[in-house]
């Protein structure tokens, strides 16, 4: 039946045809634009490094408090480093990152420290760092003055020895490390802790830094890197799992009046506006063009004209 219709005038059908996939590849156009999202933190903590000789529970953790923190402080001596991660499944597979800008919010810093201090990001990609890791019950809040070093790790926090914490197979403080251990890091504080002795070999060449100013009037902090694209570009085509980023401050800072640690709002934190915020700049997959849909058009008007002259 379908050939009655190819049956009349091939070249009005073939008009018909230009003129429909013309509106309809010209309407498919806007969807090749770039598009953006903002997403909040799905989840956020700090690893705070064991000191023995401080007075601290071994397995600390803040999963459920309302700030994270990294960097080096002076009273204990304590390096302690910021785990964020951003769920990005709502950008289509396959499209082309742009650019990547990840927003802090400012809650705490030092009285006696108001230099500006580098803090670096990390992605969890490297094989030593691929970890998932999780957020527990453990939380101290920036609003009650609660800075310190943490609460106790409960299940599923990660601490500086453990990607998730579990009390029952993990055993009670101190019980000891294990490397690469089912729920434990690669290596303490993920990336080691060595960096008491020797610091981390950071440089701007194979890590996103950027500088922290401590002034009045400026509470808000951005991290926006070609690298960090390449890293999200990677997370969102599949080619590496994405378990977010480590942020460390500068492990190297020690001294009585010298602290480089700073806190930041959570993805827990009362005002959303201060959460951790990542905001994605991407080309999504070309719908096909107009001119695609008009070789369509002329290959099905072609395959009608071929029909009639067999039917003729
Ligand atoms: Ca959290």
């Amino acid at each position: 039946m379908s050939h009655t219709r190819c049956g009349k005038n091939p070249w009005i059908v073939l008009g018909i045809v230009l003129a429909a996939t013309v509106v309809v590849g010209t309407a498919s156009v806007p969807a090749t634009a770039n598009q953006s999202i903002s997403v909040t933190a799905s989840q956020d903590t700090t690893l705070y490094a064991y000191r023995p000789n401080n007075a601290d529970n071994p397995f600390n953790s803040n999963g459920a408090g309302d700030f994270f923190s990294a960097g080096r402080t002076n009273k204990k001596d304590q390096i302690q480093r910021g785990l964020v991660q951003f769920d990005l499944s709502d950008i289509p597979a396959d499209s082309r990152i742009i650019s990547v800008s990840l927003r802090l919010r400012l809650v705490g810093y030092p009285q006696n420290d108001a230099n500006p201090r580098r803090f670096w990001l990390i992605a969890l990609t490297d094989a030593h760092l691929a970890q998932p890791w999780g957020e527990g019950a453990s939380a101290r809040y920036v609003i009650e003055e609660q800075h310190g070093s943490g609460a106790a790790a409960t299940a599923g926090d990660a601490t500086w020895y453990h990607t998730c914490y579990n009390p029952t197979t993990h055993g009670a403080p101190p019980s000891p490390f294990v490397s690469g251990g089912a729920g434990y890091w690669n290596q303490p504080g993920a990336l080691g802790d060595g960096t008491y002795a020797s610091p981390l070999p950071l440089d701007e060449g194979t890590t996103v830094d950027s500088n922290i100013y401590v002034e009045d009037g400026r509470n808000y902090y951005t991290w926006s890197t070609a690298r960090m694209a390449a890293e999200v570009q990677a997370w969102a085509n599949g080619s590496a799992t994405n378990f977010g980023w480590l942020l460390l401050g500068d492990e190297t800072v020690l001294g009585t009046n010298a602290s480089s640690k700073r806190e930041f709002a959570s993805s827990e934190h009362a005002d959303a506006a201060w959460r951790p915020t990542l905001t994605v700049e991407y080309a999504p997959v070309p719908e096909p063009a107009a001119w695609l849909l008009c070789l369509i058009g002329l290959a099905t008007a072609g395959a009608c004209r071929a029909a009639r002259g067999r039917i003729g």
